[in-house]
């Protein structure tokens, strides 16, 4: 196909999306259909002609820009109806992945939290960036398991178990081929909407938590207001930039992540330390720490929420 039989198409299938000629031209900013027309005819003319430079690179770009088009569009061969399988493809896959059969192809927690006593939530998450589950007990006793495919944050992750005494098993399949960014990111997403949803009402807990964690050289402070209202304060200078194969950075998009969606306050202060490792470390076990604090049922609450306003949750 030469240019000029490739320009004739593509505007085919532009008047034919538009509904007509003057439709189209209207959208493109002519005032009437003729000189568009006289376009049409010219190319249907000249479409045998190999050195045909079919339409002017302006009038191209009107026509992409009145059609919503991306630039180079037009010089592109389109199968319209392939393109609208492929959409329709991706529009089920995404309304499979945000109903409740999720969990059909969204991974199962291995530990049984079905049963189990206490604050429970179980969250799917599933966009084509990465497929999370995640299972939490806020009443548990630490036990945990995760399969997300960046062992360091499965190292960090488990901190907060051990220390927070909140059972976890958290599944991902990410796009790792990529980087550990989505995963890490989505993780901490995923884990604030099940923290959110295991709160429920937050009648009778404590609201605040806080930490102080050292590990040798290491210390850090990590303050939690479990206020319905996302906040971040994060001071954390990391000596290194990489741990092992992990990027630092990747640690406070988890704890935006986290914070979006749990609806908390979070303040971290890494207060001193030389291995970033052992700064990691404390951040994690102090948040775990803050956070078994902040969830626990305080008994002299007898149920009552935690605030002047009477809600957590407005
Ligand atoms: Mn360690």
């Amino acid at each position: 196909m030469n240019k000029t039989q490739l320009h004739l198409q593509n505007l085919h299938l532009l008047i034919k999306e538009a509904g007509s000629m003057a439709e189209l031209a209207r959208r493109c900013g002519y005032d009437n259909s003729a000189s568009l027309s006289q376009i049409k005819r010219r190319l249907e003319l000249q479409s045998d002609d190999e050195n045909g430079r079919g339409i002017r690179p302006s009038l191209l770009a009107k026509l992409e820009n009145g059609m919503g088009k991306r630039k180079g569009w037009m010089n592109r061969e389109h199968d319209p109806e392939a393109e609208q399988r492929k959409k329709a493809e991706a529009a089920a896959r995404l309304a499979e992945g945000k109903s409740e059969e999720a969990h059909m192809y969204a991974p199962r927690p291995a530990l049984d939290f079905e049963q189990a006593e206490g604050r429970v939530a179980i969250v799917s998450r599933n966009t084509y960036e990465t497929q999370i589950t995640v299972a939490i007990n806020l009443d548990g006793t630490g036990q945990s398991r995760f399969d997300t495919g960046v062992p360091f944050l499965d190292h960090m992750l488990a901190q907060i178990a051990r220390h927070g005494m909140i059972d976890m098993d958290i599944t991902c399949k990410g796009d790792l081929h990529i980087d550990d960014h989505h995963s890490v990111e989505d993780i901490g997403i995923t884990l604030g909407q099940a923290l959110k949803k295991a709160l429920g009402d937050k009648a009778g807990i404590r609201r605040y938590g806080h930490a102080y964690v050292p590990l040798d050289e290491a210390l850090s402070r990590v303050v939690i207001d479990l206020s319905g209202r996302p906040g971040l304060v994060y001071n954390v200078e990391y000596t290194r930039a990489w741990i092992g194969k992990f990027d630092v950075d990747l640690f406070s998009e988890f704890f935006i992540g986290l914070i979006n969606h749990s609806m908390m306050t979070l303040h971290i202060d890494n207060l001193r330390g030389k291995n970033a490792h052992h700064q990691a470390e404390t951040i994690f076990k102090a948040f775990g720490r803050a956070l078994r604090m902040a969830v626990e049922f305080d008994d002299r609450m007898q149920g009552q929420t935690p605030s002047t306003k009477g809600t957590l949750t407005a």
